[in-house]
């Protein structure tokens, strides 16, 4: 007798295997000089990736945030929310935003990501890129709040979009990830005081993309002197 998928899924939870033998076990550790980058292509399963995306788009309070550039006030090209434990504000690009507090489908993204590689996480920046218009220019995650060597844990669902890395000494380096619905980025060590990373703008018609960038603030912020804004 041939066997409906979902009678297969049935036995396969009886019997307690895993039902999602195509996500990755172990990530991709990516050659970038002077940085420590990871890379899980697939982290969360198709199904799961479509819940998640369905659930985040449509209920999040998308924010469309102002920037100050060369003078001018402009929007930023993607929507915005930022979300993390009471009193983890952030300030980027002459930006302050409030946490959010935490949502049941934010904290079950963030302890899946927590429990696989241990590193814990106190906030998270949604950015929701509407088509292939919205972009990140290029920047690196390196706000004093965030400490020196800080950790940053990338979740991507929707479209695919490029992510390229730029050395910040030698500009001819260059490195580029294509993320993907249900991956999972980590950049760690000195990855944001060598590099620069950006989303660029494609004239391509693409749909959605939501990006989670998992931080953690620290209590005593260092003093910095620039801190570059970033479109
Ligand atoms: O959308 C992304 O993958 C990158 C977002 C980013 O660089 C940021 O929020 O700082």
């Amino acid at each position: 007798m041939t066997q409906s998928p979902n009678t297969y899924l049935r036995a396969s939870n009886q019997l307690g295997l895993n039902l999602d033998s195509n996500v990755d076990t172990n990530p991709d550790y990516l050659a970038l000089q002077d940085a420590e980058v990871y890379f899980y292509r697939t982290f969360f399963s198709k199904q799961e990736s479509d819940s998640y995306l369905y659930d985040l788009l449509s209920n999040t309070p998308w924010k469309h945030e102002q920037i100050r550039w060369y003078g001018k006030m402009i929007d930023l090209p993607r929507l915005t929310a930022w979300f993390g434990d009471e009193g983890k504000v952030y300030k980027y690009s002459g930006i302050v935003v409030e946490p959010h507090p935490w949502t049941p489908t934010l904290l079950k993204i963030k302890q899946a990501i927590e429990a696989k590689t241990g590193v814990t996480f106190n906030s998270v920046l949604l950015n929701l890129y509407r088509n292939g218009r919205d972009s990140v220019a290029w920047h690196s995650d390196d706000e004093p709040e965030l400490g020196p060597e800080p950790i940053i844990g990338s979740v991507s669902f929707g479209e695919t979009r490029p992510f390229n890395f730029r050395h910040k000494g030698q500009p001819n380096l260059r490195a580029r990830v294509e993320l993907s619905h249900g991956s999972y980025l980590i950049m760690k060590g000195r990855t944001q005081e060598t590099w620069v990373h950006e989303i660029p703008k494609t004239s391509r018609q693409i749909r959605e993309r939501i990006n989670l960038t998992f931080r953690t603030i620290v209590e005593e912020a260092q003093p910095k002197s620039r801190v570059r804004p970033r479109s």
